[in-house]
């Protein structure tokens, strides 16, 4: 059976969880559409989280990756478009570093583009009553650097592999004002998304992300 590499992130800015985390958790060892996820943790930490990758790569050799990211705020599941090389950080990482526009690969491609079908997850997740979204941009900390490093090494070193990065919102537990979705939602919400990731060797031409 073919590896599924699926990561969290641990949490961070002072919080007690990530939701991406708690996530990828519950869906380690899972079997979906004849392919065994494994789960891994990076942490919110610039240049270790790609090494963390990198070894998690080689050491499950998978035949998909997809991080999973925490983005406080945002109402659905959003599957990222692309990956910038730039790290240019709001806050400290949880090594109290703080890059500020600066590349993550010097001399790197300015950005890459997830291999995901990123439209046809959200069509998936829409059908299945998922709030979900096309989003054009990671940021530029700590998910986004993982992001452009996970496709630079497979760029590099891997290009028969599929990959991509999809943040989710946080959980209910994590927030008074906010929007937030229920963990099993949110777990029934990326096994869908692997799924359609196996399924769907192309992506679907939408507008947006909007397929009705
Ligand atoms: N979210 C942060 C870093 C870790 C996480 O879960 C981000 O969006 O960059």
């Amino acid at each position: 059976m073919k590896n599924v590499l699926l990561t969290g992130f641990e949490p961070f800015d002072g919080q007690a969880l990530n939701a991406s985390e708690e996530i990828a958790r519950e869906i380690n060892e899972a079997t979906i559409v004849r392919h065994r996820v494994i789960a891994g943790l990076l942490p919110c930490v610039f240049g270790a989280a790609i090494k963390e990758l990198k070894h998690l790569i080689k050491l499950h050799d998978p035949a998909l990756v997809i991080c999973l990211g925490q983005a406080g705020g945002r109402s659905g599941i959003t599957p990222e478009r692309v990956a910038l090389n730039l790290d240019d950080a709001r806050i400290a990482d949880n090594a109290g570093q703080q890059p500020i526009d600066k590349p993550i690969v010097k001399a790197g491609p300015a950005a890459y583009f997830s291999t995901l079908p990123i439209k046809a997850i959200v069509h998936e997740l829409r059908k299945h009553g998922i709030a979900a979204e096309v989003s054009q941009t990671a940021g530029t900390f700590v998910c986004n650097h993982a992001f452009y490093g996970l496709m630079h090494e497979l760029t590099l070193h891997r290009p028969k592999v599929r990959g991509g990065f999809i943040h989710v919102p946080f959980l209910p537990e994590q927030t008074t004002g906010q929007p937030s979705l229920a963990l099993e939602r949110m777990v029934e919400g990326i096994r869908i998304a692997i799924a359609a990731a196996v399924e769907y060797r192309r992506d679907l031409k939408a507008v947006g992300g909007q397929t009705e």
